[in-house]
């Protein structure tokens, strides 16, 4: 039975740069892996910045470069969102003070709120936003959230 028992939700600023990222390598490596049907994956954003937008152009490039799509549109996280999934994974402290914050409020809390990067085994626990960055600093995000979800994917399989 494909039994969809486990979920995670990427979240950063404005899920246009770094929660795309992790998103769809998380969705990679579960594929490759072959229990990519034991999970709900999806990610969000703390703002409402970018509401319905595609990944930032540089956050496409980047993926494209190893072989990994996006289609997310962005979308901002809700109430919902605290009491189905199991696992919140944000990128720097002002996500994770919001997600906090928005976690207290909500009914029926099940989930558990964290930063990717406690999962680093190079242990680099922010990942910066690259929005005002370069293609380095991209690829610097894609490189920390394959070390973050490969930890995060072994921890939870
Ligand atoms: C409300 C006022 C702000 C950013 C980003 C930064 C700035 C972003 C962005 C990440 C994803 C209407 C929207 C900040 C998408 C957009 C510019 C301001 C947007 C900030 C501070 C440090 C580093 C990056 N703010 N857009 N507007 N990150």
């Amino acid at each position: 039975m494909a039994s969809s028992n486990k979920s995670v939700l990427f979240v950063c600023l404005g899920n246009i740069c770094r929660s795309p990222i992790a998103e769809a390598v998380f969705r990679k490596l579960a594929t490759e892996r072959g229990v990519v049907d034991q999970w709900v994956i999806d990610s969000a954003a703390v703002s409402d910045w970018n509401v319905g937008r595609f990944a930032d152009a540089r956050a496409q490039s980047c993926l494209r470069k190893h072989d990994i799509e996006t289609a997310h549109k962005a979308r901002q996280v809700t109430n919902d969102d605290f009491a189905s999934f199991e696992h919140i994974l944000c990128m720097d402290e002002s996500n994770l003070r919001d997600l906090n914050r928005r976690a207290s409020k909500a009914k029926n809390c099940r989930s558990k709120v964290d930063l990717l990067g406690s999962y680093d085994p190079h242990k680099q626990l922010i990942i910066e936003d690259p929005y005002y960055g370069g293609d380095e600093d991209f690829e610097t995000v894609y490189q920390q959230c394959v070390r973050c979800c490969k930890a995060f994917l072994e921890k939870n399989s």
